[in-house]
């Protein structure tokens, strides 16, 4: 075999074409036991895995001592989310093997992108939340930061989406049924942790009182590692996943005592713990088990973290907030502030105070929601049932708090008390989840400029009178390799053409782009590119649903979690409107428009899914519409995820920012668009507004009421009907939908979206944005009959978005909050 080249960087072995080759064939016969002439596409995805996985293994040991022989201080990420999508061409490219890759298959006679659709998604998280994990570590290992995410290793990710008659069908999601080669199983690592039981109070010789927990249950934790490789042969840090086990220890004993079912029983539910990843607003469901997956994550991490710690420190605790920084992402996590005291106190045998001093140095917390439902309560019952001990901390933090900081502010004010306590009075008592956030970490941030100033004034403003400086924002950001020069690289290329490569990794190079805004061809290049991206979609859009779309038409794109604040309805009144105008004036003057949406409804979210229902029939009427003569089409994606948000992105000409202003916290699909050439029709809300700022206002369609205007809607009493009556096109729309029109013999169907206007009162104000957002729309219109006017618009909104990368994000967090140093990784 010919000799590699070994990068003095990293360590990385930088191998060619042919080698990689020879590495495929090499893993085909000796890891895959199975031969050239008969590989599946499977086996040749797997032995190119693997072939990738020597690269990544190199990079993986140099990190790892490096960080070890320089003992760095590292970032900790808690997550609960991990929306990582495919593996396969975002290690390739961050290795800058992907074009190696590509021409080494197409030597031995394969297409990459068959072998890239093997590979099922990652899809460990909802939404927002846990694509933006995703995109921080990326940006952590791009960076050199010396930093691991843990996380749970489910079974199960978010579900599989299905349509049947327009209805969504949820099925379990099994990503790693056959394997999965990007991970390593660390049996070395395994933790175990206790849940259940009860707490004794007990003194010792000197009469001293301690508490002693007796767990219920012993739970295994086998730790996954998934290496996480920086661009450009950068670091490559690790995202740890936990999966639960039956405790061998405990199960032993239960299987001795004769109880071979117990035993087994005690398997499955303890296995149960990491089977699947809630969806997003399933309310009540499951409430222990998700409790339990939270602090089955933390327990495992936290004695993970401390293991390392103690490697180079022993006993001596000094330096652990010197070493250790935690970011909890949203309150998810929270259970490890407790969790860390109870460590200290009880098992290290440290004074409270000093405890509670080492705990506030070592977490922040990451706030992604003021949505009331989304902040987590956990009923004092059950934690006393689950975690009894963790309550009794809970209540000393508590207890603490209330005298130490808020009695001292406002003395006597038990009104201030009760509503800044930990703890919520009432019925059934609860434990604020947010509140032991933002008391137990050094650093609160929102993640968009308007979204902290609202954490700040809306949501904490008591927290914030007691420590001003711990609240600070960092807005979101996306990685521009995954969500640019991998998802569109005919723009990438482009891109490079234009202003150099160094883009990837300096996004503020993109301005460079805005110079040749008005050059007629660089515009009709850009157009090109587009045009060919719209084509591609189209043709994963018949093969998924049978619908032919126009690639000449206006693509309309609203991509995210289905949910009333992110507003789908409106859009879909919007196509109601436009599709009532074509009926009532057949000659009627609009661009050609696809609207394409992309969303999964929690399967427990009623109304949710009634609005899926509802777009799936209006689209299954209008496209079957001569009378439309292909003004419109409305295309609901099956199974949206980050896959196909890789291929329906880099083709949107519209995108669809439409959330109740104050509701959306940031947003980064705006970010990932705007990114990618599509103007945005948007509210002024999350970090819309920073988007405005950075394009300008010729170059983004802003419609709608403002934070403060929706405040004063509400204040003055904003009656949803009077819009109803005083707007002849929305009463004409939504009294269409209770008629059988959409959903022939069977009128009434889709009439819950107009009850939620009118009865449940319009909580999201879509009836008040309606006028302004089909303004917007014929805003866009007009824009876009401008060809060269639209191309500018387009390339300016790619030119000017070099702000949203998730590396500026973290180095807004390693600046404002978690104080790293890089840490340049040494070949051995
Ligand atoms: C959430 C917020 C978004 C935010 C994202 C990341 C929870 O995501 O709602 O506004 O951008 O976190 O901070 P999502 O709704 O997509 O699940």
């Amino acid at each position: 075999m010919k000799k590699q080249t070994v990068s003095a960087s990293t360590g990385m072995s930088q191998i060619n074409t042919e080698q990689l080759k020879e590495q495929i064939i090499r893993h085909l016969h000796s890891t895959l036991g199975t031969d050239v002439n008969k590989a599946s596409p499977q086996a040749w995805w797997r032995a190119t895995c693997a072939a990738v996985n020597e690269q990544v293994y190199d990079g993986l040991r140099n990190t790892q001592r490096t960080h070890y022989e320089q003992n760095t201080r590292a970032l900790h990420y808690f997550s609960l989310e991990y929306l990582m999508g495919r593996l396969f061409s975002n290690n390739l490219h961050n290795l800058g093997l992907y074009e190696q890759a590509k021409q080494a298959l197409a030597e031995l006679g394969l297409n990459i992108a068959d072998l890239e659709d093997q590979e099922e998604d990652m899809a460990l998280g909802n939404g927002g939340l846990g694509r933006l994990a995703a995109c921080f570590i990326d940006s952590l290992a791009t960076l050199n930061y010396p930093a691991i995410g843990y996380g749970i290793h489910y079974e199960h990710g978010l579900f599989q989406q299905s349509f049947q008659d327009g209805r969504q069908i949820e099925r379990p999601d099994s990503w790693r049924e056959y394997g999965n080669p990007w991970e390593i199983c660390r049996p070395e690592s395994v933790q175990e942790i206790s849940v259940y039981g009860y707490v004794e109070t007990v003194y010792d010789l000197q009469g001293k009182m301690k508490k002693v927990w007796h767990p219920g249950r012993i739970i295994k934790g086998v730790p996954w590692d998934i290496p996480i490789v920086g661009y450009n042969g950068s670091s490559v840090n690790v995202l740890r996943l936990w999966e639960s086990r039956a405790s061998d220890f405990f199960n032993w004993d239960v299987f001795n005592s004769g109880g071979y079912i117990d035993a087994a029983r005690e398997n499955i539910e303890a296995e149960t713990i990491s089977k699947v990843l809630y969806p997003n607003d399933e309310t009540d469901a499951g409430k222990e088990l998700r409790l339990i997956q939270q602090y089955f994550f933390v327990s495992c991490s936290l004695k993970d973290i401390i293991r390392r710690y103690k490697r180079a420190h022993g006993d001596d605790w000094s330096d652990f907030a010197k070493q250790v920084v935690i970011q909890l992402n949203d309150t998810h996590p929270a259970v490890s502030i407790p969790e860390l005291m109870r460590i200290l106190v009880d098992r290290a045998e440290m004074q409270w105070d000093q405890a509670w001093n080492i705990c506030q140095h070592v977490f922040a917390y990451t706030n992604h929601t003021l949505l009331p439902e989304a902040l987590e309560k956990w009923p004092v019952r059950l934690f006393e049932k689950v975690l009894p001990r963790h309550l009794e901390i809970i209540y000393e933090i508590n207890r603490r708090f209330l005298i130490e900081q808020v009695d001292v502010l406002w003395p006597g004010d038990n009104d201030k008390k009760r509503k800044l306590s930990i703890i919520e009075e009432g019925h059934d008592p609860m434990v604020r989840m947010g509140h032991l956030s933002v008391v137990g970490s050094f650093k609160v941030n929102g993640v968009a400029e308007i979204h902290s100033q609202l954490v700040k004034s809306d949501l904490f403003p008591e927290m914030v009178a007691l420590w001003p400086d711990k609240f600070t924002n960092v807005t979101n950001g996306v990685t521009p390799r995954r969500w640019l020069k991998a998802c569109n690289p005919k723009l990438a290329k482009l891109l490079d053409s234009k202003i150099g490569d160094n883009w990837p990794t300096d996004l503020k190079q993109l301005s460079k782009f805005a110079a040749f805004a008005d050059d007629p061809a660089v515009q009709q290049s850009f157009m090109a590119i587009k045009q060919q991206n719209k084509a591609e979609l189209a043709t994963v859009v018949k093969k998924l649903t049978q619908i032919d779309i126009d690639p000449h038409a206006i693509f309309d794109i609203q991509i995210k979690r289905l949910h009333e604040y992110k507003r789908q309805h409106l859009n879909l009144l919007h196509i109601l409107a436009l599709y009532r105008r074509i009926l009532q004036d057949p000659d009627y003057d609009m661009v050609p428009r696809v609207f394409l949406f992309g969303a999964k409804a929690a399967p427990g979210y009623k109304l949710a899914k009634e609005i899926i229902y509802a777009i799936n029939k209006v689209a299954e009427k209008i496209n079957h519409d001569k009378r439309v003569k292909n003004r419109l089409k409305v295309v609901f994606m099956p199974n949206y995820r980050v896959t196909l948000a890789e291929k329906m992105i880099p083709a949107a000409d519209v995108s669809e920012q439409i959330s109740t202003a104050g509701k959306e916290a940031s947003g980064t699909g705006n970010m990932k668009l705007a990114l990618n050439g599509a103007i945005t029709v948007g509210t002024l809300d999350g970090a819309n507004i920073e988007i405005a700022e950075e394009v300008g206002s010729d170059n983004i369609a802003i419609f709608g009421l403002t934070v403060d205007e929706v405040k004063a809607l509400h204040a003055k009493g904003y009656n949803s009907a009077d819009y109803y009556y005083a707007n002849p096109e929305i009463k004409a729309i939504l009294d269409w939908l209770e008629t059988d029109y959409f959903t022939p013999g069977k009128p009434g169907e889709l009439s819950a979206i107009k009850r939620s206007l009118l009865e449940g009162g319009d909580p999201y104000l879509v009836l008040a944005d309606f006028e302004s957002y089909v303004k917007a729309h014929e805003k866009v219109d007009s824009w876009y009959r401008d060809q060269a006017g639209w191309a500018k618009k387009a390339m300016l909104n790619t030119a000017s978005v070099g702000k949203f990368t998730s590396d500026r994000s973290i180095e807004d967090y390693v600046s404002r909050v978690w104080q790293l140093k890089k840490c340049n990784i040494t070949a051995q």
